[in-house]
């Protein structure tokens, strides 16, 4: 198994989830400033030229939360995953498009019109929106969550990473997550040793 990513990017959810199953896995760094994502070379890998891109038995997964799910699945044993076709699997899966379609969408925004757009492109006035609708999204997860540990309850899954993730992602913008119960899910989330190796991996570079 081959991980294409860079840190502080969507790719440490991969890693993240790599580091709680216990997998081995060989890792690429592609550092996006230097252009690496766009060389001939990576869009072969990815044509979109994006990271996370995982390599998993010869063939390339790309989309963090298909990489996410995917190796979930196969390491099983490691029980971040509910089986498939249950209740418990419809709302895991339910939660991991949360966290892509609804919850990082407006971070994305922002990240677009902050820095990643050509200057001509940036349009200032969508960062109040844009923080409205995390808001939006934020309240939905935060009336999902309740007073539970995990979004699915008592147990960590693979959507928990993702919304976590996320989560991070917004307090890394100074965009308020709005409610106490978010907070503490985001405290216990990113306190968890695998993450802890994410971070100590990315700083040994
Ligand atoms: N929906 C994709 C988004 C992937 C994505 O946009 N990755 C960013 C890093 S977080 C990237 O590679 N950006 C490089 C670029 O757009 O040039 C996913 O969740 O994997």
């Amino acid at each position: 198994m081959k991980l294409y990513g860079c840190g502080k990017t969507r790719s440490d959810r991969v890693r993240w989830v790599l580091e709680e199953i216990g997998a081995a896995y060989d890792y690429v760094n592609i550092n996006l400033a230097a252009g690496e994502a766009r060389t001939p070379d990576f869009l072969a890998i990815n044509p979109a030229g994006k990271i996370p891109a995982l390599e998993l038995d010869g063939e390339i997964i790309t989309e963090s939360a298909a990489i996410c799910r995917t190796l979930a699945d196969r390491f099983s044993d490691s029980g971040i995953i509910p089986e498939p076709g249950t209740v418990e699997r419809g709302h895991c899966d339910q939660w991991c498009d949360f966290a892509i379609a609804e919850l990082e969408q407006s971070l994305w925004t922002l990240s677009k019109h902050r820095s990643i757009y050509p200057a001509e492109r940036r349009v200032p006035a969508i960062e109040e929106v844009a923080i409205w609708e995390f808001s939006k999204a934020a309240d939905v997860l935060s009336k999902g969550l309740g007073d539970q540990l995990y979004i699915l309850g008592d147990t960590f899954c693979v959507a928990d990473v993702l919304l976590a993730h996320t989560l991070a992602w917004a307090r890394g913008y100074k965009v308020p997550l709005g409610h106490e119960n978010l907070e503490d899910y985001a405290n216990r989330l990113l306190a968890r040793p695998a993450l802890g190796r994410v971070r100590a991996l990315n700083a040994a570079g």
